[in-house]
């Protein structure tokens, strides 16, 4: 080739660069950005189900970011950044939608929800649908589909062998930083202490706290195993978390696109509810093969104390009435 044909050639490949540049930057801008901010860790049941399920998804139009280990946010101010327009995405605990409508508190009851099937109908039920709405009206959120965390387990530095609550007294209990936390903790019969997700492997290895409750993929995905000494199966929350969204953000996409999403979401939780109970059920052996005692306490008055507590507080006193009874008909 020619000098100058050679020099023509190279500009024509330049612009075709720029071209494809600007085109790509033109299309990645014509697209929605999600921001969600989690205490999960990335390996997280939920971050995966998020990552590798909800994007991919939506990848035509949508740019999801998820900013794993509250590194965006501290754990706990997630709806109030989305409230404020500084945040898209989180995933909601009813225990955090509670500091807000304190008839959330209903959804933190120990032994409340069965299992993961019972939490779905009960939020896909008309019993849900007042709650939803006053997330909307009031903070801006959509509460898009509810996630499965797993069955909460007491999770022990200590040796001793429980199995009533009045074996947990004195037992300095880790709980989230929450009132409905708190209580939950005094309800299984232990001294409950507030503590940041993300600062509760240290507590367990230096002994600030005697232990900490939560479903076994998460002891397992934060390592909780190195640092402690046994698991009982108390089995005592059913725990739930919300996908939630930015209102105005949703409602800023056209129908076609809110329907996609919203099929992403339960699409997503479902695959991520299937994959925590297949979990859940192969992790016992998993402890047990680290050193770990696991077993099973006397249920029954976990479960009687539980309730009763519950029943007999001024927490109980905000839900709407008789909705226990028909959460339990679901
Ligand atoms: C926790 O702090 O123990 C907890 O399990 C509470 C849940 O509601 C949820 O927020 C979770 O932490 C975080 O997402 C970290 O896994």
């Amino acid at each position: 080739m020619r000098n100058s044909t050679v020099r023509r050639f190279l500009l024509a490949l330049t612009a075709a660069v720029v071209m494809t540049a600007m085109t790509t930057v033109a299309f990645a801008a014509d697209k929605v950005v999600l921001r969600l901010s989690a205490p999960a860790s990335a390996t997280d049941a939920r971050a995966v189900a998020l990552t590798t399920q909800f994007a991919p998804a939506i990848a035509d139009f949508v740019t999801f970011e998820g900013h794993w280990n509250a590194s965006l946010f501290k754990q706990g101010t997630e709806l109030e950044a989305i409230s404020r327009g500084n945040l898209d995405m989180c995933i909601a605990s009813a225990q955090e939608l509670s500091e807000f409508f304190p008839e959330f508190s209903i959804f933190t009851a120990g032994y409340l929800h069965r299992d993961a099937a019972h939490q779905v109908r009960v939020f896909n039920s008309d019993l849900m649908k007042p709650f939803k709405e006053k997330v909307e009206k009031e903070l801006g959120v959509k509460l898009l589909s509810v996630i499965y965390l797993g069955r909460r387990q007491l999770n022990l530095r200590i040796d001793k062998h429980i199995d009533t609550p009045a074996d947990l007294a004195g037992v300095k209990l880790r709980m989230p930083g929450s009132e409905a936390w708190q209580f939950l903790g005094r309800a299984l019969g232990a001294n409950p202490t507030p503590m940041a997700f993300t600062e509760v492997y240290t507590g367990l290895q230096t002994g600030a706290i005697d232990g900490q409750d939560n479903p076994l993929p998460t002891d397992k995905d934060a390592k909780f195993y190195e640092v402690t000494k046994q698991i009982v199966l108390t089995s005592h929350l059913v725990d739930l978390n919300y996908l939630a969204i930015s209102k105005k953000k949703f409602d800023s996409l056209p129908p076609d696109q809110q329907a996609k999403l919203q099929k992403a979401a339960d699409d997503s939780m479902e695959w991520g509810r299937q994959r925590q109970l297949k979990l859940e059920d192969e992790l016992v052996q998993f402890f047990k093969d680290k050193g770990l005692k696991v077993y099973e306490p006397n249920l029954d008055a976990f479960r009687s104390q539980v309730q009763k507590m519950y029943l007999e507080s001024d927490i109980s006193k905000s839900w709407p009435k008789g909705l226990v009874e028909k959460i339990n008909a679901l």
